[in-house]
């Protein structure tokens, strides 16, 4: 079974050059680039993204951080893929990522964290819809 997932280099792991680092990882992985693009999120796109975040104390704060510059948006096949990209992201607060993982070698704060994606094949599905209706 080959699965899908949606992946985003936030804009602190684009303004800090590591994109083609997590590119490569992912396909070094066994993991195949279905679709990749650069933009700066909308505001209504990004709170459409965060939805299940909404009622969170840093909603707000997570909605300007993620529109607050260009991402690096990718759509990502392979076997497992959705787990694979979890586990190669590490946690979400970067003090208890694995070093070896994008968080754990990369970032320090929960708030800037450097890579989003899918948490599931529903949400997989719902973020692709939403980024890359056109794949
Ligand atoms: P993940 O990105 O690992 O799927 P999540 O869905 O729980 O994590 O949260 C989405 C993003 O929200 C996360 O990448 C960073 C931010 N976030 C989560 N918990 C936070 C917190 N306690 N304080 C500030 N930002 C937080
Ligand atoms: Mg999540």
């Amino acid at each position: 079974m080959s699965d899908r997932s949606f992946v985003m280099i936030k804009p602190d792991g684009v303004a800090a050059g590591l994109t083609g680092e997590i590119i490569s990882r992912i396909e070094r992985r066994g993991l195949v680039i279905a679709g990749l693009k650069k933009l700066t999120v909308a505001r209504d796109a990004a709170e459409t993204h965060y939805a299940e975040h909404r009622e969170k104390p840093f909603f707000g704060e997570l909605v300007e951080f993620i529109t607050s510059g260009p991402v690096v948006m990718l759509a990502v096949d392979g076997h497992g893929a959705i787990g694979a990209l979890r586990t190669m992201m590490g946690a979400t607060n970067p003090l208890d990522a694995e070093p070896g993982t994008v968080r754990g070698d990369f970032a320090l704060d929960v708030g800037q964290n450097i890579i989003h994606g899918s948490d599931g094949e529903e949400s997989a599905a719902r973020e692709l819809a939403l980024h890359f209706p056109e794949l």
